[in-house]
């Protein structure tokens, strides 16, 4: 059997519950048949100080972490500006938001050759590479400059946008030749691939050769969707532990006679947070049966705070919800409580469960892991209701939610009133349905398919 060897920007160990569903995963693949881990070890080197020159290696399990340090100059070019200032505005189609620096993308190139130089040094002639996600695009065709001709697998965790907003990357040409260096491409939604489908058409004269085989640059590959799931299992034992059954009763206690709605997310400004909260003072407004009643927990976990772009809705977010709570307020009630901080993971299906709506209202989500949360969270017997942006790639599978469009803030304001007015007997049957779609496509069978294909790609 061929080891498989993970890369992605930054390594999980994958015996620890916290490091969440996809490390765990990932952890369960590499274990089946022992594997490699490799990426950024989060650790910047200041001018000055020396780098290692090897990998570093750690034991976990039957799991090899192995780990390179970044400078402080790679890591700003390379992390901060190429990455999340060109890839993530522009693949979350915010023009607007990119910052298309000249400077970035040598930092790029860099880290993606650097990566691949350490790697060479650790791989086996059989082994099966799995790279992941948009730091790492142009990581295969390093390694084939090199001389490796290993079976090479990618996973794009975000949306692919349009052919015309890539265009707008000044480099776009290039990434998407990149991935012609990948035996296997995959996305998260049927969408991105058609986005795909119709750039490498358009714009580098692709054949398509049939069962998702697409010929360019002298190369073929396969692009595909392979719609991410949960580990429903674990998440539902996690939901009925400890610390999420306090958390839960400690909820419906302080709101017994009232209506709870929750989000969960990083403080991103792909997820759409000041969109739902002005959703949620529309329904205030227009529904006055929901004052002093209905109340949003928001839970924003910080996230890339050195970048312009998240300290401004930071602020935003701040302002829009002290001035919703100065409004409606009442002495012992108010609308939102926004908690920007990380939350313990054991606590979050706890509150999920609490919550009589969840609202998952992304601008624009690859795929949306806390969508499937909330409803592996749910009391069957009596659960929430899931209010979803159809721009999210979730949209595509859980269709008995209520999908929205987070732009339309009156529109998603009637939808949370709707989920809050829906019959227990309609509640009953579209989370059967969900739940039945999400415990289906969970992340295993996510990882086996991917993992299959690959392994047929290229033959
Ligand atoms: C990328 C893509 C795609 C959130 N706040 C807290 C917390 N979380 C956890 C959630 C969930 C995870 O983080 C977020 O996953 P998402 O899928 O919603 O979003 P991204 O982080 O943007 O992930 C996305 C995903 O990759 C996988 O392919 O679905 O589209 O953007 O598990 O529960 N966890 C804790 N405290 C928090 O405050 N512990």
């Amino acid at each position: 059997m061929s080891r498989l060897v993970v890369v992605s920007n930054r390594v999980a160990d994958p015996r620890k519950s916290a490091a969440g569903g996809l490390a765990v995963a990932l952890g369960d693949a590499l274990n089946d048949t022992g594997g490699l881990w490799f990426g950024w070890s989060g650790r910047i080197i200041e001018p000055g100080q020396s780098e290692g020159s090897a990998p570093q290696l750690q034991r976990a399990g039957r799991v090899t972490l192995a780990t390179v340090d970044l400078s402080r100059e790679d890591h700003d070019s390379y992390y901060l500006g190429y990455s999340n200032g060109v890839l993530w505005p522009v693949f979350h189609y915010r023009l607007d938001l990119a910052d298309f620096d000249a400077g970035y993308i040598a930092g790029y190139r860099r880290v993606n050759r650097l990566f691949a130089q350490k790697l060479m040094t650790l791989l086996h002639p059989d082994d099966v590479i799995w790279v992941h996600d948009y730091h790492l695009i142009p990581l295969a065709a390093e390694l084939r400059a090199m001389g490796c001709t290993q079976r090479i697998g990618f996973f794009l965790h975000i949306p692919l946008p349009p052919p015309q907003m890539l265009a707008a990357i000044p480099q776009h040409e290039w990434l998407i030749r990149a991935l012609f260096a990948y035996d296997l491409v995959g996305f998260q939604s049927e969408v991105d691939v058609q986005h795909f489908s119709r750039y490498v058409r358009n714009e580098a004269d692709a054949q398509v050769l049939g069962e998702d085989r697409y010929r360019a640059f002298g190369r073929t590959t396969v692009a595909q969707a392979f719609p991410i799931g949960i580990d429903v299992d674990e998440f539902m034992r996690l939901s009925h532990a400890r610390e999420a059954c306090e958390t839960y009763d400690t909820m419906r206690e302080q709101y017994s006679r009232r209506r709870l709605l929750i989000g969960v997310d990083r403080l991103d400004y792909s997820k759409g947070i000041p969109h739902r909260v002005r959703a949620f003072r529309e329904l205030l407004k227009h529904y006055p049966e929901n004052r002093n009643s209905a109340t949003l927990i928001q839970i924003a976990s910080p996230t890339r705070e050195s970048v312009d772009a998240y300290a401004d809705i930071r602020q935003e977010l701040e302002g829009l919800c002290g001035a919703i709570n100065g409004d409606y307020g009442e002495l012992d009630w108010m609308p939102v409580r926004y908690i920007h901080r990380t939350v313990a993971r054991k606590r979050i299906p706890g509150l999920c469960r609490a919550a009589d709506v969840g609202l998952v209202t992304p601008l624009r989500d690859g795929m949306n892991l806390v969508a499937k949360e909330y409803i592996a969270a749910q009391n069957p017997e009596d659960p929430g209701v899931l209010v979803l942006s159809r721009f999210a790639g979730a949209a595509e599978q859980l269709k008995e939610a209520l999908l929205v469009n987070p732009y339309d803030v009156h529109g998603t304001a009637e939808a949370i009133q709707q989920a809050l007015r829906m019959p227990l007997e309609e509640r009953v049957r579209r989370h059967q349905k969900l739940l039945a779609r999400i415990r289906e496509h969970d992340v295993h069978w996510w990882r086996r398919r991917f993992l299959d294909t690959l392994a047929q790609a290229g033959d």
